[in-house]
Order: structure tokens, then sequence, then C-alpha cells
């Protein structure tokens, strides 16, 4: 045992000895070889990295270092720090193969990122080196960051806790993999003109994306349209064939997911259409070229936008394209690795899980049974045993406006075999319904997954739950209300599948990224456990009474303060007051989560100050972010209205050093980042019970803000 652990052995054992000289002398040494040593690592990596970033600035992006702008600085850097993300990768699939282990794929429509280079950073521990090597050029690491484009691939909440789970399955050194859509424009920026909301397209990839890894050797075939021809096999049993189709590309982009400390690297997979060229066969037959190329263009309009809704745009025939896209990529990729390592399917589900990001994907539920039954010529109830116990289902929400229903005819048209799987799916799972409760019909009708009426529709949540083995809330009440409230009839058929998964957060991003000075103060006062094991912040409740912790933990809180007013004042030209109560509302603009009822708390503040001369008890400054869908006609009402409010507030001197509100535009993550650590107050009100859980509350609570919430 090295003498320093034997040092530590005696301090911390019950009958603590003294220590002679010559003992105190040898750790002393000791310690000056392990520093000497940890300087000497740290010297070999900076250079390591230096000669990196020296040789992806010349042979990637083509320049002399001379030459370099601050974009290609931070091009050079990340590139440089890919590299070490993909030897980690290449291991860490190496570990998992020896390993056999059971992966977990998590489809979803969105996966909202934000910025990589400081999370990286942050998880592979090159973050105060990585400063220090650029100081020492002249080059400040904090403004080079604002050179990244945020990827913001997702709308909001479920978007954001997807790429929160990719950071924890790394982390916890998992082998979980995101699977979505390669979106040529993300969310829309959001521009202010005159108090109204304006979308411009989120032009994300234009000045190069150095994350992304292009894997063309990797695509897949992806069939749509066409019909089903129905015949008999030599033993009279029905055989489908699905013809004529045409076909997409799904050409799959890596984005390497590095968990903290460095030891896993995962994936994020993300798929771009491509036209194939046989798309449209016949026009080329025509000898109509350019009618041809044509559509070869209309088929990669696939990935080309994010649908920008957080609520269902019902019917559109793009978005279930997209959907049924993610969902044949992500299958086919998952089946191609499965066979590299398994021979029958039988096991299928001891290998592979799948879990649904809501109901945008269930359609790999149908995707899955016409692989086994079509393709793999598995019995019916076989495959549906294989499909149901690979698959999974998170529900976000219990907003009937929000539930997705598709149109039959529509589904059909796209997708002619699935929907026959569908309405022999419907068909089994009614007949047992049957038989559980006999001559009840409107049971029957309520647990459809077809909804009668004109048009006939999918009921994409009942598809999701009876294709699942398990199926979760988000939040306990949530959980509670989906069984009693949402689909009970389901809850009573199956109980043991109903459970609630909590919503979390990444503390990574969200904590040590975010809020480097409140990272510090929690660090040195109780160790750096609660990076990867958050449960050890109890060990703060000691310190809640102790002066010197709230003095440091207010200093922390006021560079945070003076950090968000810069931002304020550089992007609306409002100077606030740090000494006032920074009161934040920051998500999707939306009326159950009542930023009305806020903005008029504001109107009554002011009205009881200029009218009643009642100043309010406390100065504040109320600050507002977040996007409305652009078809939202009461959302955008309400972002006019805040800037309404705020014209008349801020520009009134009897108001000034009292209340003031900001709205900050475009909302993102890596704006969030900057938001969340500043705030005092949290508001979280939305209408009781709409809400299905929230992570932007967790957020705010874990930099140390009052929550005011229903
Ligand atoms: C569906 C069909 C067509 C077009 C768009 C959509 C669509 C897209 C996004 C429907 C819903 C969403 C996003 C929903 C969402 O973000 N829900 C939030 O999920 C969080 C994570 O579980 C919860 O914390 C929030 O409470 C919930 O609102």
């Amino acid at each position: 045992m090295p003498f320093f652990l034997q040092f530590v052995k005696k301090l911390t054992s019950t009958e603590k000895g003294s220590f002679s000289s010559g003992e105190v002398e040898s750790l002393q040494q000791e310690v000056d070889v392990s520093n000497q040593q940890r300087d000497h690592r740290q010297e070999s990596l900076l250079q390591t990295l230096r000669a990196s970033m020296a040789y992806h600035a010349r042979y990637s992006l083509g320049k002399e270092w001379e030459d370099l702008s601050p974009r290609d600085l931070f091009m050079a850097l990340s590139l440089a720090v890919r590299d070490r993300l993909v030897d980690g990768m290449l291991k860490t699939e190496a570990r998992y193969r020896q390993a056999r282990a059971k992966r977990l794929y998590y489809l979803s429509m969105e996966f909202l990122i934000g910025r990589s280079l400081g999370n990286n950073l942050y998880n592979l521990d090159l973050w105060d080196l990585c400063q220090e090597m650029l100081s020492q050029m002249g080059i400040d690491l904090e403004a080079l960051q604002e050179q990244e484009r945020d990827a913001a691939l997702g709308n909001g909440g479920l978007g954001r806790l997807a790429a929160c789970f990719l950071d924890s399955l790394a982390t916890l050194g998992m082998p979980g993999y995101g699977y979505g859509i390669h979106y040529e424009y993300g969310l829309f920026r959001q521009e202010i003109e005159n108090g109204y909301q304006k979308e411009q397209p989120d032009t994300w990839l234009a000045q190069g994306m150095p994350w992304q890894i292009e894997r063309p050797d990797e695509a897949c075939r992806v069939p749509l349209y066409g019909r089903v021809e129905h015949t008999q096999d030599a033993q009279g049993r029905d055989v489908a064939r699905w013809i004529e189709q045409k076909v997409v590309i799904g050409v799959p982009y890596d984005i390497p997911i590095v968990g903290y400390g460095g030891e896993t690297v995962n994936f994020l997979r993300l798929y771009a259409a491509r036209s194939s060229q046989e798309f449209d066969m016949q026009i080329f037959n025509r000898g109509d070229y350019l009618k041809a190329v044509e559509q070869k263009i209309s088929s990669e309009i696939i990935s080309k936008v994010l649908y920008p809704s957080d609520s269902v745009e019902a019917g559109r025939r793009l978005r279930l394209t997209q959907e049924y896209f993610l969902v044949s990529c992500a299958l086919q990729d998952i089946m191609r690795r499965y066979r590299q390592s398994e021979e029958s399917l039988d096991a299928f589900p001891d290998r592979v899980a799948i879990q649904l990001n809501d109901t945008h994907p269930a359609l790999v539920i149908v995707e899955l049974m016409r692989l086994l039954v079509d393709e793999h010529g598995l019995p019916w109830d076989k495959a549906w045993e294989i499909t149901q116990a690979t698959c999974a289902y998170t529900n976000h929400t219990l907003l009937p406006e929000a539930l997705e229903k598709w149109p039959v005819s529509l589904l059909g048209s796209v997708l002619p075999r699935h929907l026959e799987l569908i309405q022999e799916i419907n068909h089994r799972f009614l007949q047992q319904v049957a038989t559980v409760w006999p001559g009840d019909a409107a049971r029957l009708q309520r647990m459809s997954l077809i909804e009668e009426g004109d048009p006939q529709q999918v009921r994409m949540a009942h598809l999701a739950i009876v294709g699942s083995h398990a199926i979760n809330g988000v939040a306990a009440l949530h959980t509670e209300l989906l069984k009693t409230t949402m689909v009970p009839d389901f809850y009573q058929l199956w109980p043991e599948r109903f459970q609630n998964k909590t919503n979390a957060i990444t503390p990574r991003r969200w904590l040590l990224k975010a809020n480097p000075p409140l990272a510090r103060l929690i660090s040195a006062t109780i160790g750096e456990g609660w990076i990867t094991d958050l449960d050890q912040l109890r060990a703060l409740e000691p310190y809640a009474q102790d002066a010197g912790f709230q003095e440091e933990f207010r200093k922390a809180k006021r560079s945070n303060k003076m950090r968000l007013a810069r931002v304020i004042q550089e992007t609306t030209g409002i100077a606030v007051d740090i000494d006032t109560l920074f009161d934040i509302q920051i998500k999707r603009i939306h009326e159950y989560k009542r930023q009305l009822l806020n903005v008029m708390h504001i109107m009554h503040e002011y009205f009881m100050l200029v009218e009643e001369q009642k100043p309010p008890l406390f100065p504040r400054t109320y600050i507002f972010a977040g996007k409305a869908a652009p078809g939202y006609w009461a959302a955008k009402q309400i972002i006019k209205l805040i800037h309404n409010v705020a014209q008349v507030i801020n520009n009134d001197p009897r108001a000034r050093g009292l209340i003031t509100l900001v709205f900050l535009p475009d909302y993102r993550v890596s704006l969030a980042e900057k938001i969340i650590p500043a705030a005092d107050l949290s508001e979280q009100i939305s209408t009781a019970g709409t809400e299905a859980s929230g992570t932007g509350n967790m957020k705010f609570a874990l930099n140390g803000a009052l929550t005011i919430g229903t």
C-alpha cells in the first residue's frame, strides 16, 4: 500500500496515532512525486491537444494558423476533441460486444442537444486544461463556445429529456443509443419584430457540424406507398407482398455521446433522407429526365425540417412519413447489429430494448411485426410475443388535443401493409377484450385502435399500449392520472404494465457546466461525488444555516445574475438591476402553462404602484423566454402582450428600479444555461394537473432558485 494511503487510513481510523517527523517527510515526498507526475501528464496532454488542433486547422480546414477566424478555431478545437471521442467510441463498442450486452434504443423524433463543445470538455475532464491551452494562445474558451450553433432538433421538454437521458446512459456506462432524424433545419429561430414573433429558418449545419460522422456505408432503404398482394404458400398460408413501393434512402450520421469521466462513449444516430435512383422509376422510364430529378428532390424533403409544434399537427402526410422513416431506418439498423452476434430471433428481447418517446415512433410495433412475419416468416403469435417483449412506451401528455391520431385512409396510402397489420392487431386485441368483458360494446369501442367517425382514425396511444410490455408516465401524479383518467380501461386490463418513471435532468450540463461558481462551492463543501450521484447533495443540509456557506452561495448567485444582465443588455438593450429579485418563466408559450396569468399579475403590481401608490414588496425583474408554435395564434398574442406591457412599464419612471419586464428572444438550450443559474424565483404555474412533469422546474431547483408553483 502506498504510504499516502496508509497515512489516510491512519488519519481516518478511530485510534488516530501521531506521526513521526520521518513519516510526515516521506508523505511530503510522495505527494510531490505524484503532483509532478500529474503535472507531467497534464503537460503532455496539453501538447497532444495543441498539436491535434494545429493538425485539424491545416488538414481539415485547409488554413494557415494565422488565418483562422474564431469560427475556425472552434472547428479545429472541436475536431481535436472529436478524435478523442472516436477512440472512446470504438473502445466502448468493443467492450459491449465482448460482454454481449443488451442494448437500449431510444427512438425519438426529437433530440434537443444544444451545444456540445463545453459539455464534451467537462465530461472528458479537459475543460481546465483547454482553458489553459487556449489562454496561452490568447483565446478565451468561454467566448469560443459562442461560435457553436445549438443543435435544436426538438421543441422542448420531450426532446431535451431525450438528450439528458443520453448523457446519463453514457455516464452510467450503459449501452443506450438515441435514434432520430437528421433534420436539415431544427426548431425555427425566433426574432421579435414590433413585439411579434417572427420565425426564421435554423441553418445549424450551414457552417459545418464538427461532431457528426456520416456513415454512407450503413445507409438503408425505406419503402413507401405501393400496394399489397396476397397469395398462399405451399401450406395454404396467407403470404403478403408489399409491391410497387417507392424507395427513399436513409443515411446515418453519428454524434458521439461521452459520459462523465470519459470511460463510455455511446452515440446518437440521426438519419437523413436521400433520394434513391429508383424513387419513381416510371418517370425515368418515360424518359422525362428533369421531372424525374424533381421527384428525387421531393423525397429528400422527409428530413428537411422539424415540425415546430409541441402538440399534434393533425393529418400531415409529411409528418407521418417522417415517423415511419425514423422507425424503418432504426429497426433495420437494430436488426443488422443483432444479426452480427445472434442467429435466432427468439432471443431478440433479451438483447434489444426499444423505448418509444411518446407515440411518435409507435409504428415501430407494426414495422417489427411486418419484418418478423412477412420477411422472416415467423408465426403471428411468436412475432407478437417478441414485439411486446421488446417495446415499451413513455407517455408525455394527457391533453386530448395532443394525442396522435392518423386518418385510416392516409395511413393506408403511405403504408398499405401497415394498415392491414394494425387491423389484424386490433382484431385479435378486441377478441381478448371481449372475453374479459363479454357483451360490453361500449368498452370495445373505447379501447379499439381505430376510432369510428368521419374520418376513421388510428389511435397511436392505443397501438403503443397494446404493443408494449411496459407503459410509463413521467411523474407520480401524471402516472396516476394516466391510469385513472386517460386510459382506465387499459389499466384495468393490464395493471402490471403501468409504472411511473419520474423525469430527471443531467446535473453535468445543468449544474457543473452551466453554473461553475455554485458547482465549485458544492464540491469544496461536500466533494465531487454529487456529479454522478445527485443524492449526495443531502450532505449540504448541515450548511443551510452556515453563514460562511450562505455568503459564498450569494456570491455565486450574484455573479450569475451579472452574467445574465450582460446578456439581457446585449440582446434587448434593457439595463437590469442585479439587486432586484429575478423572477423567471421560460418554456414553450402555451395557454395551459399560463404565461398569461403571470403577465396579468405583473400588470396588477404595476397598477397597484401607479394608481394606489403601493410599491411591490420587493423590487423585481420579470424575465420571460419561449417560442410559440407558428400556427398557435393565442400563444403568439401572449408574446405580443408581454412586449406591450414591457414597453409601458420599462418606460415609466415611477416603476424604475421597482418593476422591470424582459422578454429574451430565441429561447434555446444555450440561453437556458445562462438564464437558469441567475434565477431567484422559478415560475411553474400551469393549470393544476396539466403539466405531465416539467423538467425546467428541476433545473431551477438544482441551481438554488425558489419555486412558486401549482
Ligand atoms: C406530434 C404530432 C405531430 C407534430 C408534433 C407532435 C408533437 C411534438 C412534440 C407532440 C408533442 C411534442 C412534445 C411534447 C412535450 O415536450 N411534452 C413534455 O414532455 C416533457 C418530458 O416528459 C414533460 O416534462 C412535459 O411536462 C411535457 O409537456
